[in-house]
């Protein structure tokens, strides 16, 4: 019979398919690798064998996938409190440590979209109700642009350069955290990132990604009052180079099915990670 077996590797949940078969000469069963399914999370019953698959692995799979979502949740919960303790008293160690730790426990993407974003979201909300002040949201946000500077870039081969990537916010957004955010998962799919910063203006942006050509532009809202001039942006993007795969992302996004309506333009309302899961390794 097969069932699902799940492994953990850096913090994230396998799933396997797996079959007990008899080992006459050790006298004992042992379990048989039938197939590999991806992250657990991820896996979905089509993938499960049969047509339709047997109730006993859909519910399987559905049980593992439950438990797997709660226990990830209780995690990153834990991390994100150390992580919000250690930023907003501006202690560089701690911000470190709780870093280290989350990543061993969690892996890249939960450690990046829950545990850090989730923690400067936590300071924006105290911030917004004064319990936290403009300087240790700005302390703050220097520490993590250290952090993720430090951590330095997932290694391609020394010399290769992989296909450019530009990510930006619209005219008017000053909020660059998420193009940090977006390096590490790019560069570990072998892109090269161009990050061009806080606020330029629409013209220059669509200038300078006219020469450079990119395979794609991630553009980060955070502020709703920035999602017309992404529009513009995005619009006028795709008119110059239609060649490029052009996403939309970010809170300004979050919470609203606000449909873009723009041809060749794509809105993501997940984690970087998630959004990139559809791109081919470069
Ligand atoms: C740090 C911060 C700042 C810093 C920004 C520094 C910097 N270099 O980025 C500074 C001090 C400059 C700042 C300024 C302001 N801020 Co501010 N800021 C924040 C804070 C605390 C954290 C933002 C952040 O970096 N988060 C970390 C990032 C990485 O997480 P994220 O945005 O969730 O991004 C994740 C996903 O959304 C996704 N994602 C993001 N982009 C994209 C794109 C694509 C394509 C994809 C696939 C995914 C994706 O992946 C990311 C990683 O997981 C937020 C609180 C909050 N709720 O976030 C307020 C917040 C965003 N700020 C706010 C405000 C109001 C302001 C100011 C107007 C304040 C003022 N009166 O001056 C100014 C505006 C400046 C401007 N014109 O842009 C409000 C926005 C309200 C709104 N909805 O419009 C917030 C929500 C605070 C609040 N509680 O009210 N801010």
């Amino acid at each position: 019979m097969v069932f699902l077996r799940i492994k953990r590797v850096r913090g994230r949940a396998y799933a396997y398919l797996v079959e007990n078969v008899w080992d006459a000469a050790r006298g004992q069963p042992r379990q048989k690798v039938r197939g590999y399914l991806g992250r657990l999370e991820q896996v979905r019953p089509e993938q499960l064998p049969g047509v339709p698959p047997s109730a006993q692995l859909r519910r399987s799979l559905a049980d593992k996938q439950t438990v797997e979502r709660r226990r990830v949740e209780a995690i990153v919960d834990r991390h994100r409190l150390r992580m919000t303790e250690g930023l907003l008293s501006g202690d560089p160690a701690q911000v470190r440590d709780a870093a280290r730790a989350a990543l061993r426990e969690l892996g890249e993407a939960e450690f990046l979209h829950q545990v850090l974003s989730g923690a400067m979201r936590e300071l924006g909300r105290r911030w917004a109700d004064g319990r936290a002040t403009i300087s240790q949201e700005h302390l703050a946000t220097s520490m993590v642009v250290e952090l993720l500077a430090r951590r330095g870039r997932p290694g391609p081969p020394r010399g290769a350069r992989g296909p450019e990537v530009v990510v930006c916010v619209p005219e008017g957004e000053y909020h660059t955290l998420p193009l940090l955010f977006a390096e590490r998962p790019l560069q570990e799919k072998g892109y090269e990132v161009v990050n061009i910063g806080p606020s330029a203006p629409t013209g220059s942006t669509v200038a300078f990604v006219r020469t450079r050509r990119p395979v794609g532009v991630l553009i980060s809202v955070t502020q709703l009052t920035c999602l017309e001039p992404a529009r513009e942006l995005a619009r006028r993007l795709h008119q110059v180079v239609p060649a490029t795969r052009i996403v939309l992302g970010g809170q300004a996004f979050e919470g609203t099915e606000r449909a873009v309506g723009l041809p060749g333009v794509e809105v993501c309302r997940s984690s970087f990670d998630r959004c990139l899961a559809a791109w081919p390794d470069a």
